[in-house]
C-alpha cells in the first residue's frame, strides 16, 4: 500500500473530534459483548451505495464477535449451493488494524481496553472512537496509549471511504507494531486480482466485479514513515514509540462494483489510487461534510419540549439520508437498508410505503431513483405474473437486483422450526403499493420525465396485473382469492380488505393517468398505449373490475371485515398478554393465530393511513377504535401505521405512544434485536408520523394542506419539504401558530383549517390554525 510522499502531515486533531452540540451524538461507553451488535447496526455508517457496521476500529482478532462488514448496494449472488435465494455478500473488511507492543497483540481480548467510548456523529455522519490501552505483558505493562478513530464513507464521492486512526503514547517505551490488511477478502466473492494497492473479486453466479484500490500511510511525529512490510492488500509498521508521541495512520480507500473486466478495472484501480493520494483526507472530510450539511439542511426537523423525540428524528434522519444513493436507480433500500443481514438486503414495500414519503417530500432525486430502481425490475414482476397465470405486473415481494422474487420458500420460525413462507406467492399488494408511491412521488413534485417515461406504466402494468387476478364471480363481484394481506399472520385469505381497495385505486389510478396522458402529452401516450398495447376495451374493463370489487365494507357499521371470514374467528384479549417478550404468533403458536383476530400489523389500519378518502364520516375512527386492540404488533411497521392514524384523528397522546415505542426499537434496550441491522422503515416511519401524522400535512394540487394536531409536549415542530420544486420550510408553534416560508420558487398555496393561503418567496406567513386566519410577516422575519 503506497504512501503519498509528497503530503504532508496532517492534523487530525479537529477531526477526530465530535461534533460539540452533544444531541448530535450518540454515545456508547465501553465494551459489552452483549450490546455489541446492537451498536454495530445503530452506529453504521453508509451513503447509500456503501454501507459499514459500527464496529470497533481497533480490535483483537479472530475472538471479535462483531467485525466491520463492508456492504456494497446491489452486490447480490448466491454464491453457494446452501444459499438458495440471492443475498447481499459481503466486501472485503478494509478497516481492520492490529497493533502490537513489543511483538505481543495489543488487544488479546475484545473487552482488553481500559477505557473506551464510541461516538455516532450524526451532523457529519461518522463514527469516531477513543480507548485506553495498557500493556499486555509485565515488561511493557508501563505502557499507556490512547487511541481515537474517525471512519466514513463520503456522502460527496459515495464510492470513497476514510479510515483515520491516531496513536498518542502517554508512558513508557516500546516497539509497537501496526499492520493493516484487509479481511474476509474472499469469504463470498472469488479472487480475480490482488496487488499491493487493489484488489478485484468477482461475485460467483452474477458476473458482476468488486474493485477495491486503496492507500494508506502511517505518519510519526509528523513525518511519514515508509511500511517495515508490505504484500497484497497489507502493509505493517514497526517504530520505537515514546511519551508524547503522536502516530497518525490515515487509509483511503475507492470501491467501484462493475461489470467490466479484470484489464480495465485494474487501469480503473490506479487511476483511483493516484487520485485518492491527491484528494487527500481533508479534501474528502470536507466535502463529506458538506453534502451531510446540505441534507440536513433540506431534512432536518426540530421538536421543542421532547429531547428523547428530537433524538428519535435526528436518528431516522441520519439513517434515512445514509440509505440512499440518488445518482443509482438499479437499486433500492433493503428492509435493514446496508447496515446487517437479516433479510439479506432485500427490498420489500417497505421503501415504497415506509420510506418514500421521506425522500419524496425532502429528497426526490433519491425518490426518482428509487422508483426507477422499480421500473428497471418490471420484466422481473411481469414474469413473476406470467408464472403465476396473470397478466402485468407482480412485483417480488422480496426483490433483489433484477426484480425476480427472491423470498425464501422456508424459514426458521421464532420457535426454531422450519417454516413454510408463503410471502412470495401471496404479498401481492406489493404491486398496489409501488403504484401508490409512484403517483405520491408524481403529485409531490409533479416530474412529468418521470410519469411518461416510467411511472405511468408501472401504474398501468400493475393496474393490469389486478384486472386479471380479481376474478368476476357469480355473484357479479370481483374477488382476489388466497392472498397474505400486511398482517401476515393469516395466509391464504380472500379479498383481504387492504389488497383489494388498493388495488381498486390502482385500477381506477391507471385510468385517471390514461386520462391525464390523453389530455397533455398525446404522442407520449400513443407510444405507450402502442408499447403495452393498451385499448380502450381493456380499460373500460379495468373501469369495470375497479367499480364491481369486493372491499368487504360493512355499510351498517362503517367497518372494513380485514378478509372475508376474519369476523367470525376468536376474539383474543390481548391485554392479557401485556409485557410478553416474544410475539404473538409464538404465544399461540402458528396454527392457533390463524384462527384468531390478533393481528400481526396495521392491516386495515393501514389502509386508514393510505387511503384516508376511502373512509367517510366517522369511520376512520370506528375502523381504527376497531382492529387498533386487535393488533399485536408483531412487525416494526405496524406502529407507525397505528400513530398516523392516531395523529390525524386527533389522539395526539395515542400517537406519542406508538411514535416512542416505534423510536425504542433502534434507539432502546429493548427486547427487540437489532443484530440484524436497523429497521429503516421504522425510523421512515418516525418522520411520517411527525409530519403526515403530528403536522398533519398533505398534498393538494395547488400546494400542501396542514392540519396539525401536535401532542401537548412537543412545544414546536420545524421542518421543511419539497413540493414541485419549492422548498418549504414550516414551524409549528403553540397557539395553533403556523409560519410558512417559502425558500425560492414560484408562489404555491397552504391550506388550512379550510382557507387558502398563498405564500411566495420572500413573503413568510404566519397563520392561525384556530381561525384559519393567515397574515404577511414583513421580509423574512417574524411580526409578532
Ligand atoms: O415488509 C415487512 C413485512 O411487512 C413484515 N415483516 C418484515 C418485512 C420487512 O421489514
Amino acid at each position: 500500500m503506497g504512501a503519498a510522499k509528497t503530503r504532508e502531515s496532517r492534523t487530525t486533531i479537529d477531526s477526530l473530534e465530535p461534533t460539540a452540540d452533544a444531541a448530535w451524538v450518540l454515545v456508547a461507553e465501553g465494551y459489552d459483548e452483549l450490546r455489541e451488535s446492537t451498536i454495530g447496526s445503530r452506529f453504521a455508517i453508509g451513503n447509500g451505495f456503501l454501507g459499514i457496521r459500527g464496529a470497533r476500529a481497533l480490535t483483537s482478532a479472530e475472538s471479535d464477535i462483531a467485525p466491520a462488514r463492508t456492504y456494497v448496494a446491489g452486490l447480490f449472488d448466491t454464491p453457494n449451493a446452501a444459499v438458495l435465494s440471492p443475498g447481499l455478500v459481503q466486501a472485503a473488511d478494509w478497516l481492520q488494524v492490529r497493533l502490537s507492543l513489543g511483538g505481543e497483540p495489543l488487544i488479546r481480548h475484545p473487552g482488553d481496553v481500559a477505557a473506551q467510548r464510541r461516538m455516532l456523529d450524526m451532523r457529519c455522519g461518522v463514527v469516531l472512537s477513543e480507548g485506553w490501552f495498557g500493556g499486555p505483558e509485565p515488561g511493557v505493562s508501563n505502557v499507556g496509549i490512547r487511541g481515537r478513530s474517525l471512519r466514513l464513507v463520503s456522502l460527496h464521492a459515495r464510492g470513497l471511504g476514510l479510515e483515520l486512526i491516531e496513536l498518542e503514547t502517554h508512558a513508557g517505551e516500546v516497539e509497537l507494531t501496526l499492520s493493516a490488511a484487509f479481511e474476509g477478502a474472499d469469504l463470498d466473492l472469488a479472487v480475480d486480482r490482488l496487488s499491493k494497492d487493489f484488489g478485484i473479486w468477482s461475485t460467483r453466479q452474477t458476473a458482476t466485479r468488486l474493485m477495491i484500490a486503496t492507500t494508506c500511510s502511517l505518519f510519526v511525529d509528523g513525518k511519514i514513515i515508509p511500511p517495515t512490510t508490505t504484500g497484497d492488500l497489507q502493509s505493517s509498521w514497526t517504530w520505537r514509540s515514546r511519551p508524547g508521541q503522536v502516530a497518525s495512520f490515515e487509509r483511503l480507500v475507492s470501491i467501484a462494483k462493475s461489470s467490466q473486466g479484470i484489464d480495465e478495472l485494474a487501469g480503473q484501480a490506479l487511476r483511483d489510487i493516484a487520485g485518492l493520494s491527491n484528494l487527500g483526507s481533508r479534501k474528502l472530510l470536507a466535502s463529506h461534510e458538506k453534502a451531510w450539511a446540505e441534507r440536513w439542511r433540506l431534512s432536518e426537523m426540530s421538536v421543542d419540549g421532547d429531547a428523547p423525540a428530537q433524538r428519535a428524528l435526528r436518528f431516522a434522519g441520519y439513517h434515512l439520508n445514509s440509505a440512499a444513493n440518488p445518482d443509482d436507480d438499479r437499486v433500492s433500500i433493503a428492509a435493514r437498508a446496508l447496515t446487517g443481514d437479516d433479510y439479506r438486503g432485500h427490498v420489500f414495500w417497505d421503501t415504497e410505503i415506509y420510506l418514500l414519503p421521506f425522500y419524496t417530500m425532502t429528497w426526490p432525486r433519491a425518490a426518482r431513483s428509487l422508483l426507477m430502481y422499480r421500473f428497471h425490475t418490471l420484466a422481473g414482476a411481469r414474469a413473476k405474473a406470467k408464472r403465476l397465470g396473470w397478466r402485468g405486473a407482480l412485483y417480488a415481494w422480496e426483490s433483489a437486483d433484477t426484480g425476480e422474487e427472491t423470498t425464501p420458500e422456508e424459514v426458521i420460525g421464532p420457535d426454531r422450526k422450519v417454516v413454510k413462507v408463503l410471502g412470495g406467492l401471496q404479498e401481492q399488494h406489493i404491486s398496489a403499493d409501488v403504484a401508490y408511491a409512484v403517483w405520491q412521488y408524481w403529485q409531490a413534485t409533479a416530474d412529468e420525465g418521470f410519469l411518461c417515461d416510467a411511472g405511468a406504466e408501472i401504474i398501468l402494468e400493475t393496474a393490469r396485473f389486478w384486472a386479471s387476478r380479481a376474478k368476476l364471480e357469480g355473484d357479479g363481484r370481483r374477488h382476489i382469492r388466497g392472498v397474505i394481506g400486511p398482517d401476515e399472520y393469516h395466509e391464504d385469505i380472500d379479498d383481504n380488505a387492504f389488497t383489494n381497495v388498493m388495488a381498486r385505486w390502482n385500477l381506477r389510478q391507471a385510468c385517471e393517468v390514461v386520462t391525464l396522458m390523453r389530455e397533455r402529452w398525446p404522442d407520449r401516450w400513443a407510444a405507450l398505449s402502442r408499447e403495452l398495447d393498451l385499448g380502450d376495451a381493456e380499460l373500460a374493463e379495468w373501469r369495470s373490475a375497479a367499480d364491481a370489487m369486493v372491499s368487504s365494507l360493512d355499510p351498517a357499521t362503517g367497518l372494513f371485515e380485514q378478509f372475508a371470514g376474519y369476523n367470525t374467528l376468536e376474539q383474543i384479549d390481548l391485554a392479557q398478554y401485556s409485557g410478553r417478550s416474544v410475539p404473538m404468533d409464538v404465544v399461540l403458536g402458528r396454527e392457533r393465530i390463524q384462527k384468531t383476530q390478533v393481528v400481526k400489523q396495521a392491516d386495515v389500519v393501514a389502509l386508514i393511513g393510505l387511503l384516508p378518502g376511502e373512509f367517510t364520516g366517522d369511520m376512520a375512527l370506528r375502523n381504527f377504535q376497531f382492529y387498533a386492540p386487535r393488533c399485536s404488533h408483531g412487525s416494526s411497521l405496524s406502529r407507525v401505521m397505528h400513530g398516523l392514524v392516531a395523529a390525524r384523528l386527533g389522539l395526539a397522546d395515542q400517537a406519542l405512544g406508538f411514535f416512542r415505542d416505534t423510536s425504542e426499537i433502534d434507539l432502546g434496550d429493548t427486547h427487540v434485536a437489532i443484530d440484524g441491522g436497523i429497521h429503516i422503515a421504522a425510523l421512515g416511519g418516525l418522520w411520517t408520523m411527525a409530519v403526515l401524522g403530528f403536522a398533519g400535512l398533505s398534498m393538494t394540487e395547488t400546494g400542501v394542506a396542514l392540519d396539525p394536531h401536535l401532542p401537548s409536549e412537543w412545544k414546536s415542530l420545524r421542518f421543511s419539504v419539497q413540493w414541485r420544486g419549492r422548498t418549504l420550510s414550516l414551524h409549528l408553534q403553540p397557539r395553533g401558530r403556523i409560519d410558512a416560508t417559502l425558500l425560492g420558487g414560484t408562489p404555491m398555496t397552504i391550506l388550512v383549517g379550510g382557507r387558502c393561503h398563498e405564500l411566495a418567496t420572500g413573503k413568510p406567513l404566519e397563520i392561525s390554525t384556530a381561525s384559519g386566519i393567515g397574515r404577511e410577516t414583513s421580509g423574512a422575519g417574524h411580526v409578532r
